[in-house]
Formats: structure tokens, sequence, C-alpha cells
């Protein structure tokens, strides 16, 4: 069947795939950093394009092309480019859209490194840019300059759970020829599509959600058009960020399953922000789900899920949360997110500890935000191990 006629969970297991002799069910890992010629005239086909046939596996490689061919599928977009880490996608696109007197806006609090490359290796090459509360339009529209050729919004964002309006953004930007690309990691293509909200590029941390494991490193950029995707593409391989085939295979397997670990998790998510809310040693907390998220209305109408990150606050702060930390007993206390079993983490001392303390204040990281990926373990059991260990804060 055709992918257009296929639902979500029927692409997950069998959009992509490779045509291979031997008719394996499942795509090979083609472990191989070079593919042979037929003859030198096939060579320089290959080389010139004439030909489409593999040529080496930083130009691209059956199993991992199986992987990109997916995910532009699930994202709706003209391709798919994988690339060794969330990090790559995000300097990829960098390095592609901007030089030397451009201006890029940010989203405040995006992910600690997206913004950190930018403030200190892009500056030295000449690229401007500024980060703020791109929840606000109005902002967005006033900080637009002649030379403004990016707009980088990640929706809900690191850790504050801030969402930006993508349609609105898109429509502001699109007016002055500027480009749109959404960090797309806290949701999958599950629960939000930007490209079809009007973004141009979607990238996304596959450590997380897409491969779901916890035991991978990857990323990947889906651009809407072909142009956008031969620029990047090109970036790609000439600065050599590419993914493994190893890395793309055990990517491609944990997606078959992602719609069924986010249904899970974020039901799980939801029940673990409604007792977080409810505790009397609990200051405040950010879920998407929740209706006292500031921009609740935004996420009903612009994901198809509030997903399974939430950032909370204990009573007495970064002391207090430091207790809690510390005593979780199911949960583990380490960064990164998406996966199958349940993390915390403490953003100001860890994911952000790169960040400036007054650009993390003024971006709402407070000193006792904690961040929590709730993964798929039984509902009950990661709440208990809330409650005991909120008991010794
Ligand atoms: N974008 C987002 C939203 C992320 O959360 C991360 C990593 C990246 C990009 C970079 O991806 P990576 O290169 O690590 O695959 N976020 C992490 C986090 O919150 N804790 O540890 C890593």
């Amino acid at each position: 069947m055709e992918h257009q006629d296929l639902g979500f969970n029927s692409l997950l297991v069998h959009a992509g795939g490779v045509e291979d002799a031997l008719m394996s069910a499942v795509t090979p890992i083609y472990q191989t950093s070079t593919f042979r010629f037929h003859n030198a005239d096939h060579g320089a086909a290959c080389f010139s394009g004439e030909d489409d046939g593999y040529i080496y596996t930083r130009l691209g490689n059956p199993t991992i092309a199986d992987l990109e061919r997916t995910l532009a599928i699930l994202e709706k977009g003209f391709g798919g480019i994988a690339t060794a880490s969330g990090m790559g996608a995000v300097t990829t696109v960098y390095m592609g859209l901007l030089g030397a007197g451009t201006h890029m806006i940010g989203h405040e609090a995006v992910y600690g490194p997206s913004r950190v490359v930018m403030e200190s290796l892009f500056k030295r090459f000449g690229v401007e840019s500024d980060w703020f509360d791109t929840s606000n339009i109005e902002l967005v529209a006033r900080h637009i300059k002649p030379n403004t050729k990016l707009i980088y919004l990640e929706t809900p964002a690191n850790p504050t759970m801030v969402l930006a309006d993508i349609r609105a953004i898109s429509e502001i930007a699109h007016e002055k020829g500027i480009k749109v690309c959404v960090d797309n990691t806290f949701c999958s293509p599950y629960l939000q599509n930007p490209l079809e909200l009007g973004a141009d590029i979607v990238l996304h941390s596959m450590t997380k959600f897409i491969n779901g494991h916890a035991d991978i490193v990857g990323g990947i950029i889906v651009t809407k058009t072909e142009e956008d995707y031969k620029n990047l593409r090109s970036v790609m391989i000439n600065m050599g960020p590419n993914m493994d085939p190893h890395q793309a295979w055990l990517a491609r397997r944990g997606l078959k399953t992602l719609a069924l670990r986010i249904e899970r998790s974020q039901a799980n998510a939801m029940k673990v922000a409604e007792f977080l809310e409810n505790h009397p040693k609990v200051a405040w907390v950010k879920y998407p789900g929740l209706k006292s998220h500031p921009q609740f209305d935004l996420a009903q109408k612009q994901m198809q899920g509030p997903g399974a990150m939430i950032s909370f606050e204990v009573k007495g702060g970064l002391e207090a949360g430091k207790k809690v930390m510390d005593n979780v007993k199911l949960a583990l206390l380490a960064v990164s997110l998406g996966g199958i079993e349940t993390l915390i983490q403490h953003p100001a001392s860890m994911t952000h500890s790169k960040m400036t303390p007054e650009s993390r204040l003024r971006a709402g990281i407070t000193e006792g935000l904690i961040r929590l990926s709730v993964g798929i373990e039984e509902a009950e059991d990661i709440i208990a191990d809330l409650e005991q260990a909120l008991e010794k804060a």
C-alpha cells in the first residue's frame, strides 16, 4: 500500500524499508564504509548523479536511508538527513542557513548547547543571534532584522515547557523570507507536525523518543522543500556529522513502537503531573496537559497530546529539590529524556549549566527547577517513588 493510505502506527511498522535480494523482513545493517562499482563508468555515473547507486557511507547508506525516508514520511516532508547526534542536526541547520553578517532568532530556553554553540562558536564566525521568549509573538516580530535568516523554535522548550505558536510565527517569518526551524524532540512526529503547521525544517534528537530505549545518540533533520534538503544534505556530507549504519538500524527498530511508548508514558505523565500539582511540598508544575499551563489552549490546538516531559519546583528551591533527586529509587538521576525509563535531572547544574546564570534566569530556568522524563513503568510506582522522595524534602 502507498504510505498516504496508512495510519501512523502502520507507517511506524512499514514505512521505509529496502529492496533486498534475500527478501529480509527487516532492513539489514549495511555495516560498510564503502560500496563497489560494477566498473569505472558506473563509478563515474554514481558520482555524477546519473546513477543513484551508493558510493560511500558518509554520503549515503541503505540502512540510514531507510530511517531517513521513514522520518520524512512521518514528518510529512521532502526528505530526511540523519546525523550522528541531535547536536549534529542543530549545527547542520545553522551551518546551512547562516553565515557571517546574518542574524537568527531563537527561543531563550532551548536545550542548552543549541544556544551555547550559537552564542560562542557561531558568533566567532560573525553570526548574530537574539534569544528571547518566542511565546510572545510581538517580541518575535519586533526582533526581526533585515539580515534575519532563521527563527529557531523548540516547543515545548527544554526545560521550561513554554510553547511557541508555530503557525503564527511561520506566517510572520515567511512574509519576510525567513526560514523557521522547529526542534520537535519533546513531541516526536506522533504529537506534533511542525511542517504541517508552517515550519520549513524540523529536527529531532533521535536519542530521545524516536529511538526510545536510551541506547543510542542520533539526530534527524526533515525539510519541507527539495532546495533546503539539498543544501542541508550537502552541509552534512561535507562537514561529516553522519550517522552510522548500526546506529540507524537501532533507531529504526526503536521507532516502530513510538506511538505505543508515547501513549503509555504520556498517560503516566498526566497522573504524575496531577500528583505533583496537588502535593503540598511542590511550588509549581509545568505540563502542557494541565489546565494550569499558561498555554494550555495552544497545546490543545498545536499538539496531539501533552507528552511525557514535566518540569516542577519543590518548595524550598534547590536544597529541597536535591533531596528529591537524591532520594528517588525507581527514577534514574540522569540527563537525557524520552526513553522507557523515568529520568530526573537538574537543568541549572546539568543540561543548562553552560548558559550564563543571567540567561538562565531570564529564560525561566530557576535554580530549583527539576525536570522529569516520565517512562513507561507503572504510574503508581513512579508516583510512590516521588512521594517517598518528597517526604524527605
Ligand atoms: N534538542 C533537544 C530538545 C534536546 O533535548 C537535545 C539533547 C538535543 C537537541 C541534542 O541532542 P543530542 O546531541 O544529545 O542527541 N537533550 C538532552 C537533555 O535534555 N539531557 O541530555 C541531553
